[in-house]
């Protein structure tokens, strides 16, 4: 499965530029695609060295395909000994599917010799587009190429490839005319069927021209090309470069070095730019579409991505203890983005509730409504599609006793419509500014009284044979949102009345006409009218959630005074 670590980093759209544009704009003229010779995008100039203009040039690109401004790029080193995979049989034709091409192990014709083959994506004002190129073993004669930009993976067999075309691959032809400047660019489309190449732009057809600089453009501006006319510097990033009867040597010699480029969405006039996946670059006998294929160099050249975010929402609902007082409820915002050039289809999120310890953890998504279910499903489906620089935000609650919930989700995609899996994914876990922990405060309210219904008036009665029988009542309040755990309630004289307990929030235990046997008064002894009992009941516990002791530093407590006589008259006023 091929995998893109989408990154919203890597997207940069590259201004179509200038004020000329600008004032077009602002006069409400239609705009055009953008041209494809714009050297603050890619330096077509006949050269590999990244030079003064802002664009990139295939120094950055090589060798590993990144580097630069560009949206993907692959740069492939192709064999030029006798162990070169090349094209074999009459069926290796570009009008024919990639299932009838043959392949084997040979040397094609030197002048056929690819050694190098490249290509970069680039997103200019929103349109797709893509230089490419390569070089060549030897420049003893005229080379015709062709790039294919594959929808569908690609790859190679023991004699032929695997994967087969889609509708929207595209076909570049050019020429490599030694002695002679870039005359041929023909640009197609695969539409399958009895005419499977559909001609999208041609020099033939619609014509082109040179520059003073020797670039070859189509006069919509949407293709051109140039090869190098002089020996140009070999950049270091290319790990050597060996020419025929040479050996390695430094420079390009004149001609064997070529570099284009397309406009794909202008070229497409408006339907949807495709989202490819693999670069093929080939030589052949000439630039037409039935020509003989010789030598080729296959790449992957993913140009579909996705990245996902993932950050708690802070609303009336969210973060929030459920009425169990032991377990959270958090609302999070997934915000999807495509990060590529092209639609892509059927998106899924997964989140990760297999969290260390005993956070139980369960989640479902709330918006978009969906079918499915997360928590026996693995995988929800979200949206049907998400365009190219789209971002699309998911909403989906958790419940968990993780405090604050720390864990990622991942989001699938499938690059093209017909797909049979999701062959696109991204993860993220929620960062440290993205989490959010709900913070209760333990709180106990603890009332006592004297308890009168006993019979007494005052809840102290006299005792057979001495002694004093005082009689109150007791009640504990869980006064917070979340449980307290490890619950103690314990009175000085009557003893532990709760130990280990657990009280929910709001829940109430209460504990009534609770009595002890008083020898003595608390003082005035000799005064039967101030004469006074008093006990006292302390409550212990820790909060489920915060972990917090009650009361901490204080613990609560309450203190009940019985007067041994019912009071009256004047002395009684506090
Ligand atoms: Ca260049
Ligand atoms: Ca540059
Ligand atoms: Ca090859
Ligand atoms: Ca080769």
């Amino acid at each position: 499965m091929r995998r893109v670590p989408a990154s919203a980093s890597r997207w940069r759209s590259l201004p179509r530029a200038g004020l000329f544009v600008s004032l077009l704009l602002a006069c409400g003229a239609a705009l055009a695609g953008a041209p494809v010779k714009d050297p603050n995008v890619f330096e077509l100039d006949g050269n590999a060295h990244d030079q003064a203009p802002a664009g990139d040039d295939w120094e950055l690109i090589a060798p590993d395909g990144t580097g630069g401004n560009a949206l993907r790029g692959v740069f492939i080193t192709d064999s030029v000994t006798g162990d070169d995979k090349i094209f074999h049989g009459g069926g290796s034709k570009d009008v024919r599917d990639i299932s009838q091409w043959g392949a084997t192990t040979g040397e094609p014709p030197d002048k056929n010799d690819i050694e190098h083959a490249y290509a970069a994506a680039y997103n200019v004002g929103g349109d797709l587009v893509i230089y490419f190129g390569l070089d060549r073993f030897s420049t003893d004669g005229d080379s015709a190429m062709g790039f294919w930009f594959f929808k569908n993976n690609i790859g190679t067999t023991a004699t032929g490839f695997s994967g087969v075309h889609a509708v929207g691959d595209i076909l570049v032809t050019s020429d490599n005319v030694t002695g002679g400047t870039v005359s041929v660019i023909n640009v197609f489309k695969w539409v399958g069927g009895q005419n499977p190449l559909q001609l999208l732009a041609s020099s033939t057809t619609g014509g082109g021209s040179t520059d003073g600089a020797g670039v070859f453009c189509l006069t919509n501006t949407y293709a051109c090309a140039i090869r190098n006319a002089t020996a140009q510097p070999v950049p270091a990033s290319w790990g050597g470069y060996t020419f025929k009867g040479a050996g390695a040597v430094n420079d390009f010699p004149p001609f064997a070095f070529y570099e284009g480029g397309v406009n794909i969405s202008a070229l497409l006039g408006g339907s949807e730019t495709p989202c490819f996946s693999s670069f093929m670059a080939m030589t052949r006998t000439s630039a037409s579409e039935t020509a003989q294929l010789k030598d080729f160099a296959l790449g992957a050249f993913p140009l579909c991505g996705i990245s996902v975010g993932k950050a708690c929402v802070v609303d009336a609902d969210s973060p929030k203890i459920n009425s169990d007082g032991e377990s959270i409820h958090t609302k999070f915002n997934i915000p999807i983005t495509n990060t590529g050039v092209g639609t892509v289809y059927d998106l899924s999120i997964e989140e990760d509730t297999a969290l260390p310890g005993s956070f139980a953890t369960s989640c479902h998504v709330s918006s978009p409504i969906v079918s499915g279910n997360m928590s026996t499903d693995g995988a929800v489906a979200v949206l049907a599609s998400l365009g190219a620089g789209a971002t699309s935000n998911i909403i989906v609650e958790c419940d968990s006793k993780a405090n604050p919930l720390v864990n990622s989700v991942t989001a699938r995609a499938k690059s093209t419509q017909a797909q049979a899996n999701r062959d696109l994914s991204a993860s993220h876990t929620t960062g440290s500014g993205e989490t959010c922990a709900v913070q209760p405060d333990p709180a106990i309210i603890v009332t006592k009284e004297c308890a009168p219904s006993t019979g007494a008036p005052t809840g102290v009665k006299l005792k057979v044979g001495g002694g004093f029988e005082v009689c109150v009542n007791i009640s504990v309040k869980n006064d917070s949102v979340e449980s307290l755990k490890s619950v103690s309630i314990t009175d000085n004289h009557i003893g532990a009345l709760l130990t280990g307990g657990t009280l929910t929030p709001g829940q109430t235990v209460t504990y009534n006409n609770q009595c002890y046997t008083a020898t003595n008064a608390d003082g005035n002894e000799t005064n039967p009218a101030e004469a006074a009992f008093s006990d006292e009941v302390n409550v212990s516990g820790v909060g489920a959630i915060s972990g917090e002791p009650v009361g901490d530093p204080a613990l609560p407590e309450a203190t009940a005074t019985c007067k041994l006589c019912p009071c009256s008259g004047p002395s009684c006023a506090p």
